[in-house]
């Protein structure tokens, strides 16, 4: 089910659970402002979710509320993932739902990040 994506930050939340340690995953990536690991569900050969370290809820949350640091730190945490996996010259896609529309269903930011083939157009 899509959340709501004004709602509080549940601490109890699956990605909040990664973060602690309390539930395993596959890292690809970690540093001060990021943690990137392999989608559990993949929709393309490459299927990477990039999480702040800090709590918030969804894209529109940390725009809002994330310092520059959070979000420079973030920014360029994904940029670095996307290189480390050699994705830049084939060409990959980042993707954050945000709310019910957009079907986002964990509700602590993720950008996802595709690659590893043709990713055809864009939906919607
Ligand atoms: P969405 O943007 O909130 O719809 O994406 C959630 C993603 O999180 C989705 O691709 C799931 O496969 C993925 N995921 C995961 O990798 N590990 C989990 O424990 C859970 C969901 I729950």
């Amino acid at each position: 089910m899509a959340i709501d994506a004004t709602r509080p930050y549940d601490p109890d939340n699956i990605f909040a659970k990664i973060l602690r340690g309390e539930i395993p995953n596959k890292t690809v990536y970690e540093d001060e402002w990021a943690l990137a690991f392999h989608d559990i569900n993949p929709a393309a050969p490459t299927h990477i979710l990039v999480i702040p370290k800090g709590a918030y809820v969804s894209w529109d949350d940390f725009s809002a509320r994330g310092s520059n640091e959070e979000i420079g730190g973030f920014v360029r945490a994904v940029g670095h993932v996307a290189r480390a996996l050699d994705l830049v010259a084939p060409g990959y896609r980042l993707l954050a739902n945000v709310g019910g529309h957009a079907g986002q269903e964990v509700p602590h930011l993720h950008v996802h990040l595709f690659g590893g083939r043709p990713l055809g157009p864009m939906l919607a």
